[in-house]
């Protein structure tokens, strides 16, 4: 029984439901009212010491960060998808550090201020947002998709807070290669949407 640890707001822990409805697996979703604290609750801290969410159970293994959630559970239950040799899988963790780094110290950063008031450099986080965006669209100008020429977990992992830019009040208008890119995935099948995020392609 897989159990995710969950926020229906958390662009992190939607990498994971996103990825865990590609493959089709269901889940057991605990609430974690982490703007009310309840991170910081003791049987929490106790799973996952960074106090952060995603974390997800599977049986007895318990795995926490979106970016090792995804390679635990592609490596688990789609291997092809963490790349199929060394060279794939350098290709792909590349782009895991991205998600991590770049956008993960910028446009998620931007969203929570504008989202919760969370205390932020809101000029830095923008303009290392911005730098982001811009890395990203010259190379998916390259390429329709981040890794190996089809999509894999990079895309799932840099995906949601892209997508989620223009609420950190970063819009997309001026990187097209980026759009395409997200129009790209909402075609996958079982992709699903959150709040902030385009529903699946031919269902507006
Ligand atoms: N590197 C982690 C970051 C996780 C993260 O920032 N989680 C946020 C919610 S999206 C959180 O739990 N924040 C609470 C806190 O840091 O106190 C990941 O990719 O999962």
């Amino acid at each position: 029984m897989l159990t995710l640890y969950d926020h229906p707001l958390s662009g992190n822990c939607h990498k994971v439901r996103l990825f865990l409805s590609i493959l089709g697996l269901s889940y057991k979703s605990v609430f974690i009212d982490v703007p009310a604290g309840a991170n910081h609750e003791s049987a929490f801290v106790a799973m996952n010491p960074l106090r952060q969410i995603p974390v997800l159970s599977d049986g007895d293994y318990t795995v926490q960060d979106s970016q090792a959630i995804l390679v635990y559970l592609a490596r688990r239950y789609l291997p092809e998808w963490a790349g199929s040799d060394a060279f794939e899988s350098g290709t792909i963790m590349q782009w895991l550090s991205f998600a991590a780094n770049e956008i993960g110290n910028s446009l998620q950063p931007a969203r929570v201020f504008y989202l919760l008031g969370e205390e932020v450099d809101i000029e830095l986080a923008q303009r290392k947002g911005l730098r982001a965006l811009s890395l990203l669209d010259a190379h998916l100008g390259r390429q329709q998709w981040l890794a190996c020429g089809r999509p894999t977990i990079a895309d799932i992992a840099c995906f949601p807070y892209v997508a989620l830019s223009r609420e950190g009040h970063l819009p997309l208008d001026e990187f097209g290669n980026v759009l395409t890119w997200i129009a790209s995935i909402t075609r996958l099948p079982g992709y699903i949407d959150m709040p902030g995020l385009p529903p699946p392609a031919g269902t507006t």
